[in-house]
């Protein structure tokens, strides 16, 4: 076994001990009340789940492991060179909440490596998905062929399995799952845009490193984007509908693939994860139709007409922060440091600058500031992936990381199966009816 398993070995009991306190100590404390406006406007502000990993702040935004976007970047290993924090030290943190050492950072990225390898019969599968099918439901599709291989199922088919090692086997899958995913993802690319002309891996490189040589990108500032996107993608607390449905069909004991491949089809809805292809299409759209040095008064008036024309305006708005996503800030400064004069960074700048204060008039809209998906499209069109249909599988990449951390703790915590109560209209006037 490698460093991250005997860490984790030496971990669980720690936290299992200390969830079991802090249920004797505080179990009957109310959390939050919830109100019918609550129920009814999907859960807004009710504090429900347990998901140990990240917490988000409105104001601030995500922490994980109480580390924010800044002091991640700070902290965590770095390529050669490089200035963007790598995704095997962050699931490390994810996984212990401590940093890795050098040498502990190194196993995961050489277990990743071991555990990578995709068989002829997966290659072929991916080669033979239609074209014409979306990359996000090729990536389901494939995390759903790959179920074949999950470790959990089959022990638990065997009833060789009992609830105190659930975790091991999820702990098991989940590795698999991520030294895989950037393959599967690439591979899809490849057979999709690019006449399955696969690219195989060079084990020289690191995880994202990796993921954009087999994509067909070998630039070091692409390579460098992709570290930054994976890592500052992972995990948002578990509310979201990626995390939560994940950890949802997890708690049913679906294993990994099972769980994940349902976090990834809601991920590719457009209010989550595929707005970042719709940034894309809606800044294109805006270039084709108003051209080049579009003024501040013709952005104003485009977003106005997205609006009244019933859209939404992509990659602005979000479902708990209230400002700028750091997420945001962090791609906004990546692109800073190391694109000159692209016209759509440019516009996407420009858009910062004049889409808030037209949001903020048209009252319902709780947040008018950008989320992350605002800026992670334009900076892959930038390096030449003009593909943006495919973007949000990138997310997905990256998202597998929050998600698998959190599912291996799910089942190291004994969390039971998740089944909220729901109510009727019926039930509301009933019980708050005048008579
Ligand atoms: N453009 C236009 N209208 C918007 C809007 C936007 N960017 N953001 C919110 N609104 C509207 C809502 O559609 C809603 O209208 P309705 O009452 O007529 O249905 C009203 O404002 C109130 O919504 P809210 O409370 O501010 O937001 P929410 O929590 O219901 O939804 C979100 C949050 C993200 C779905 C919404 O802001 C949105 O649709 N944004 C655009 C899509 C997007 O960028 N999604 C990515 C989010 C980040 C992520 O998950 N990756």
């Amino acid at each position: 076994h490698g460093l991250l398993k005997k860490r984790m070995r030496e971990l669980v009991p720690v936290k299992q001990a200390l969830l079991r306190d802090v249920r004797k100590r505080y179990g009957s404390k109310e959390v939050c009340k919830v109100t019918v406006d609550q129920a009814i406007g999907g859960m807004r502000n009710v504090f429900g789940l347990f998901y140990d990993a990240s917490l988000l702040d409105a104001k601030t935004g995500i922490t994980m492991r109480d580390y924010n976007i800044p002091e991640l970047q700070e902290y965590l290993q770095k390529a050669e060179n490089g200035h963007e924090p790598l995704p095997e030290a962050l699931f490390w943190l994810l996984c212990t909440g401590d940093f890795p050492s050098e040498q502990e950072f190194a196993d995961v990225q050489q277990e990743w490596k071991q555990r990578g390898q995709l068989d002829s019969e997966t290659q072929r599968f991916i080669l033979s998905l239609p074209k014409t099918a979306h990359p996000m439901t090729m990536l389901s599709q494939t995390l759903l062929f790959l179920q074949k291989d999950s470790q959990f199922q089959q022990a638990y088919d065997q009833g060789k399995v009992s609830k105190p090692q659930y975790w091991e086997y999820f702990y098991e899958d989940a590795m698999d799952l991520l030294a895989k995913i950037p393959r599967v993802s690439a591979l899809i690319y490849r057979h999709k845009y690019k006449n399955g002309e696969i690219i195989q891996a060079d084990d020289n490189l690191d995880w994202a490193g990796n993921y954009a040589h087999m994509l067909g990108y070998n630039k070091f500032e692409v390579r460098e984007c992709l570290r930054g996107y994976l890592s500052i993608h992972a995990d948002h607390e578990g509310g979201n509908v990626s995390a939560h449905t994940t950890h949802l069909v997890g708690s049913a004991l679906a294993d990994p693939y099972l769980s994940y491949s349902a976090g990834v089809n809601g991920l590719a809805g457009p209010l989550h994860g595929l707005a970042n292809q719709e940034v894309l299409k809606w800044l294109l759209e805006m270039r084709e139709e108003l051209g080049d040095n579009i003024s501040n008064e013709k952005i104003q008036d485009y977003v106005l007409t997205t609006i009244r024309e019933g859209r939404v305006i992509p990659g602005y708005g979000h479902a708990v922060l209230r400002y700028t996503d750091p997420r945001f800030i962090h791609q906004k400064e990546f692109a800073a440091r190391h694109i000159k004069d692209d016209p759509l960074v440019n516009l996407t700048a420009q858009c910062y600058h004049v889409i808030p204060p037209v949001l903020k008039t048209i009252g319902k809209i709780q947040n008018p500031w950008p989320n992350v998906d605002a800026h992670s499209g334009v900076l892959l069109y930038h390096y030449g992936m003009r593909e943006f249909q495919y973007y949000t599988v990138v997310f997905a990449v990256s998202r597998a990381l929050g998600c698998m951390a959190n599912l291996i703790w799910s089942r190291a915590f004994g969390l039971p199966i998740e089944r909220p109560g729901s109510i009727t209209l019926r039930w509301i006037e009933e019980k708050f009816g005048e008579n």
